[in-house]
């Protein structure tokens, strides 16, 4: 008998969701870092075991604002899938509840599936009895299906809570993907998700969210036995694109050599990369030039 399902991570922005997908997989499909807003798609995970399948979709984090067009559909994505899932991941900060978590519960309250809490960062506190406290607080608030206390950094407690999210999978004839596969997100777009992902880790504030990175051309070069990428980035104004390229180049240079290195370990080939910075105005609030962009919206 084969168990098979979905089980989508949800929580605000920055409690380490794609982290926690990341470590569950032992393989990086999803980009992080410090920075809140960081993912920006639904991102599917695949986990074979044994007799279960495990298809985890990781999700931009949920928040409030939403001022510009990719906010909104930051949201969308993030909403949508609780509904289509068999099991969700509410994913928090040990010690953190805040105006974020009490909206998303309040959006729980009409699901019907269930929704395991999951504590995030315990690294951080080292305090089992404030840990405690915390976990149980908030199991009063909603009626979880389990609770866990992990850091998706460390991986502490995380094949408990894989035991547990087995549990609440529905029975299945059969797979939905191949035993092998992780994701079903294509070469090209995990090579842009690489790129944005070193553009969060080394800009400043503001930047981050007003770029996009859009692959131009990804081909292998049988001469010189490399994968040739040539990447655009795109930026809303002028000045962002002076700081994304820095003085003399220098930051333009770091974030391609970074990374390259990340995508030619993913691919396991040589990689040439070409970079360049283009100004598109206005591209994060205009609905057409996001979906021309590959967001789904
Ligand atoms: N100390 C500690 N830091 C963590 C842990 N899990 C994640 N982080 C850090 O928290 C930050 C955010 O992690 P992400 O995985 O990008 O968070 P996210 O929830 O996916 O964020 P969005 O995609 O923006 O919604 C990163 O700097 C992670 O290294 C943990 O268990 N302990
Ligand atoms: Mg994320």
């Amino acid at each position: 008998m084969k168990k098979c399902g979905y089980i989508a991570i949800i929580g605000r922005p920055n409690v380490g969701k794609s982290t926690l997908l990341n470590h569950i997989l032992k393989y990086k499909v999803s980009i992080t870092s410090r920075k809140p807003q960081t993912t920006r798609h639904q991102i599917t995970g695949v986990k074979t075991v044994k007799n279960a399948q495990f298809i985890y979709v990781d999700t931009p984090g949920l928040h409030q604002d939403e001022p510009r067009a990719i906010n909104r559909m930051m949201n969308r994505q993030a909403m949508s899938v609780i509904n289509d899932v068999d099991v969700v991941l509410f994913v928090v900060e040990v010690g953190k509840w805040t105006a974020a978590e009490e909206w998303i519960l309040q959006k729980l309250g009409s699901v019907k599936v269930s929704v395991i809490l999951v504590i995030n960062k315990v690294d951080q506190l080292h305090n089992r009895q404030q840990e405690q406290l915390f976990e149980k607080q908030i199991r009063q608030k909603y009626h979880f299906a389990a609770s866990f206390l992990i850091s998706a950094k460390q991986g502490h407690l995380i094949t408990e809570l894989e035991q547990t999210i087995e549990q609440y999978l529905p029975v299945s004839e059969h797979f939905f993907y191949a035993e092998d596969q992780v994701t079903d997100r294509t070469e090209r777009f995990m090579i842009a998700e690489i790129i944005r992902e070193k553009l969060m880790r080394t800009l400043g504030q503001e930047v981050p969210y007003q770029l996009t990175v859009e692959i131009n051309k990804c081909k292998f070069d049988e001469q010189r036995q490399l994968m040739e990428i040539f990447a655009t980035i795109l930026v809303e104004r002028m000045g962002q694109k002076a700081m994304v390229i820095g003085s003399k180049g220098q930051k333009l240079k770091k974030i391609g050599s970074e990374a390259r290195k990340d995508i030619e370990y993913m691919l396991g080939k040589k990689v040439f990369l070409e970079l360049w910075v283009k100004v598109k105005e206005g591209w994060s609030d205009d609905e057409r030039a996001l979906k021309s962009l590959g967001y789904d919206l």
